[in-house]
């Protein structure tokens, strides 16, 4: 018996590769955590920059609180069962009439990971929508085996390479996930999709959650993960601990030495070595 989803939902994530409109919190909470967001750019003078937006549940509680959030795991257990780490967090913000944009592509290309056991879930912050550059994928897609990319490192594109499939995509047959905060989708990590710029009057904010069995492992270097359900008995992970306040300086340094060393997985075989690499940084 699912805990969350139904089983018209379940079938759905395994047919087309991804399933949404999921609610896993109330708008007010979702805007609560884009207004901590917001105070800690307002204070840091700009948008969230470079590694900081990367693994960021390992820096600010509210994070921390919403990869361990009660619906969201019962959601992501009804697709991949009771042990489950947080492999990763990556924010997507993309900034009012902004060209940043996300290529057609698969997550897992250059992720590393031993199978294709990976869901997100990106979590609507702001509204999603037509209007302002929200994400679509193409149904069935995540049935095919890893695709070739290539690499384009196009500055306003705001995946780790700028990598996008290398063979036609099908756009008639995109569908669009409109959201609204508090609103998740789940996503395969073979799904193929992307998103375009934001030509509106307000940043489109999403916070994207990486999650996977226990089972699953990293096999491109010493990797990290935080167990937010259930145990793991399989230890493919060093695990990671739960900040008690934001931007501790014993988390900021721990942040920064997972952060160079998952940059190093990431944009392995390329000149990139961090985050922070000019050449890395994206549109905003
Ligand atoms: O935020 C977007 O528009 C794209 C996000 C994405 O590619 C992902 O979460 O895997």
């Amino acid at each position: 018996m699912p805990k969350v989803l139904t089983e018209a939902q379940i079938e759905r994530f395994w047919r087309d590769g991804c399933v949404f409109p999921v609610r896993i919190m109330s708008e007010a909470q979702a805007l609560e955590i884009r207004a901590k967001l917001e105070a800690f750019e307002a204070e840091t003078g700009g948008p969230l920059k470079g590694a900081l937006r990367h693994k960021s549940h390992l820096l600010f509680t509210w994070l921390a609180e919403l990869v361990r959030a009660g619906p969201m795991l019962d959601a992501i257990e009804d697709l991949y069962g009771p042990n489950l780490l947080c492999w990763t967090t990556n924010f997507f913000i993309k900034e009012t009439h902004n060209p940043a944009f996300v290529s057609w592509h698969q997550d897992s290309t250059y992720w590393g990971l031993d199978k294709p056991d990976v869901v997100t879930a990106w979590v609507a912050l702001t509204p999603s929508n037509k209007g302002n550059g929200a994400m679509e994928f193409i149904p069935g897609t995540h049935n095919k085996d890893q695709i070739p990319h290539r690499d384009t490192f196009d500055k306003h594109n705001l995946l780790t390479r700028g990598q996008e499939v290398a063979v036609e995509v099908d756009q008639s047959q995109a569908v669009r996930i409109d959201l609204e905060p508090g609103e998740i989708s789940l996503h395969h990590v073979r799904l193929v999709h992307g998103s375009p710029p934001n030509p509106s009057n307000d940043r489109r904010i999403g916070f994207a959650i990486r999650y996977i069995p226990t089972t699953v492992a990293q096999v491109a270097g010493e990797d990290s993960a935080t167990l937010v359900r259930g145990e793991d008995t399989h230890h493919h992970f060093e695990l990671e601990p739960r900040p008690a306040r934001d931007m501790d300086p014993e988390f900021v340094a721990l942040h920064e030495r997972i952060a160079e060393r998952n940059a190093q997985i990431l944009y392995r075989g390329t000149e990139v070595k961090s985050y922070d690499d000019p050449k890395a940084l994206r549109a905003s």
